[in-house]
């Protein structure tokens, strides 16, 4: 989530007819525009003091509140864009801050297409734009609309139906499937922390309110609540509607495919900018997908992909030189916004210059640079790469040989014991609430140092050893695993670490650090299907592939591979009770059991990690 302009000032009072205030740079105008179904949805429209041409829109809308947006906030905020001389414009969307109506978390797109009353989010952009175009003046028809997160999914359900003004669109970091990928589930294994804390924040009321938990460390908080099934009788009472989604609705259903975008994208209707951060701890799979998806329909070559080392929305504020203490070496942030978004819309919106994106604009962290591909994944110069669990901890591309007897391959395995009594922390704590005011690391958690974890004896390692030389993978990362437990669910998670070499560090703290690269969760119980989930056999070797989506990054020479596995990453994801119960949400106490898990790494049952390895001569 990101507040628009940091602030959320004061209520003001919104007339029916247009308000306009003056100040510096933009003159503010607020109004109430209505929407097809009559409800009115408050806007502010920010018009250059000093404007000459008409000038075309730039819109952004947000669940989030505008209240704390001023001509100071956006002259700030948007000063590459300003720089190209827009009108922009910012909305409450329906039932949140301002704006009439009623909100619903990701309302999907309308089913009657017929009814001329009914609404969806893109109905709610269009008959915004209608109004923009027909009542500002000294405009010209030609609408550009961009956000992060929510207001990126805005976005793309703008462009599904788009008005005939809208000309460009720049979705960033929107969720496509929230089951699937995104900010509330991954492979379906809930996201508790983020799932509780931004339902409750999203669905207390018209406004935005946090959560206020009696404990500073979430940690033992989520511990403490024990099962899930306690949530509404002892917290919510039913209030909150995404929790009751959440409760009633575990596994992947047609509620859950509805909302996803993937069905939806079936043309590219204008040209399309998609931007993701490699370490996005909210919404990574989303940008990507929608990029892919849209893609398969690209004929007239309109749709881009930028993916930069950035968390969440992080490339639209300050100059992205690092990321937590991973360093970049240049100012990323600063060229995606200056060398990329603002020629693209300066292109399709002014008409003015020609942008040479290239398909996909990738930066590969690690050798540190930009990178442009004619398509992504890349199609050539990459070859899938096997790097094989071992015995002592090792991970080598030779896989493992065959074992001297079916005895001996038996005990070719490592094991733990898992306990969802005693889940293994996700970051280092104390967790602070997700959003919590008064700090929290939330959003830098994916470049924290796993050493915290490494070691623990419910977390499995293997690494490469020192590396002779670069590697370097741009492309997809996928995971098997081959594994038995004695319970009859499990939860599988799987980090690629980057391990820095122990000394020469300048920065002390960076010598030997575990940099995770990539890193994926996957509950047991849907490894048959994501419908119908089923248990998991007891002691019995089990197959888990797993999709460790994509990157682009170089393991320098010095460094090592490594690859870490644990059962439990807590609170961002529920615990799995590890005996089989049809919902987790209505789990019992009692049915949270410690298992032993064990991976194999025998020849006949080998786990392994594929890496898309760039060929030495396309380095
Ligand atoms: N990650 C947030 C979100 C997007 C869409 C739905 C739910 C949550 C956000 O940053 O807006």
């Amino acid at each position: 989530m990101r507040f628009l302009a940091g602030l959320v000032l004061s209520v003001h009072l919104v007339a029916a007819a247009p308000v306009a205030a003056q100040d510096s740079a933009f003159t503010r105008t607020e109004v109430m525009i209505p929407m097809r179904d009559g409800v009115k949805l408050y806007t502010r429209i920010f018009t250059p003091a000093a404007a000459h041409g008409p000038l075309p829109f730039i819109f952004v809308r947000t669940p989030y509140g505008i209240d704390g947006t001023s001509s100071a906030s956006v002259a700030r905020g948007y000063d590459f864009l300003a720089r190209d001389g827009y009108v922009f414009v910012l909305q409450d969307i329906r039932g949140k801050f301002h704006s009439e109506g009623t909100f619903e978390m990701q309302r999907p797109p309308r089913r009657d297409r017929s009814d001329p009353k009914a609404i969806d989010e893109g109905t709610d952009a269009y008959d915004s734009i209608e109004w923009l175009v027909t009542n500002v003046p000294n405009t010209v028809a030609r609408v550009g609309m961009t956000g992060v997160s929510y207001p990126g999914w805005l976005t793309a359900m703008a462009m599904l139906e788009p008005h005939p003004a809208l000309k460009a669109v720049s979705p960033q970091a929107s969720p496509a499937d929230m089951w699937m990928g995104d900010d509330f589930h991954h492979n379906g294994a809930f996201r508790l922390s983020y799932g509780f804390e931004y339902a409750t924040m999203m669905e207390s009321g018209k406004d935005v309110q946090q959560f206020r938990f009696d404990a500073w460390d979430t940690y033992d908080w989520y511990l403490r609540l024990g099962s899930l099934a306690t949530v509404n009788d002892s917290l919510l009472k039913g209030t909150i509607p995404t929790w009751n989604d959440f409760s009633r609705r575990p596994d992947y259903d047609a509620f859950w495919k509805r909302q996803a975008m993937k069905g939806y994208l079936t043309r590219v209707t204008v040209p399309t900018l998609n931007v993701a951060g490699w370490w996005d701890q909210e919404d990574f799979y989303g940008p990507i997908t929608i990029y892919r998806e849209l893609e398969k329909h690209d004929t007239a070559h309109q749709n881009f992909l930028v993916v930069g080392p950035w968390n969440h929305g992080g490339w639209m504020r300050g100059e992205g030189n690092s990321l937590g203490p991973i360093q970049f070496g240049q100012a990323t942030g600063r060229f995606f916004r200056d060398s990329i978004m603002a020629p693209f819309f300066a292109q399709y919106l002014h008409e003015r210059g020609m942008v040479h994106l290239a398909e996909a604009t990738t930066f590969e962290a690690g050798s540190n640079q930009w990178r442009r591909y004619d398509a992504w994944p890349p199609k050539a110069g990459v070859a899938a790469r096997a790097y094989y669990f071992r015995d002592g901890g090792r991970l080598s591309t030779e896989p493992p040989p065959p074992a001297s007897s079916p005895a001996a391959a038996a005990r070719e395995f490592d094991s733990y014991i898992s306990d969802p009594n005693k889940p293994v922390p996700y970051r280092a704590r104390p967790i602070q609430a997700t959003y919590d005011p008064r700090g929290s690391t939330w959003s830098t958690w994916l470049t924290e140092d796993q050493r915290f974890v490494h070691n623990r004896p419910d977390v499995l390692s293997y690494d490469t050893g020192v590396l002779g030389d670069d590697v370097t993978i741009a492309g997809d990362i996928s995971v098997t695993i081959q594994a038995a437990t004695t319970g009859s669910d499990a939860d599988w998670i799987v980090k690629l670490i980057d391990v820095y070499p122990d000394t020469g560090m300048q920065d002390l703290k960076m010598n030997g650090y575990q940099f995770m690269v990539a890193n994926e969760v996957f509950r047991g119980r849907y490894r048959k299907s994501f419908e119908k989930p089923s248990p998991i056999t007891p002691n019995t070797v089990t197959d888990f592939t797993i999709d460790l989506h994509t990157q682009a990054y170089t393991f320098k020479k010095g460094h090592r591979v490594m690859v870490q596995v644990q059962s439990t990453w807590f609170p961002l994801i529920d615990r799995n009770p590890q005996r089989f119960v049809p919902n987790i949400f209505e789990a019992k106490r009692s049915d949270f059991t410690v298992a032993t898990h064990k991976v194999y790494r025998s020849a006949r049952r080998a786990s392994k990690i594929v890496l898309p390895v760039v060929a030495r001569e396309v380095q």
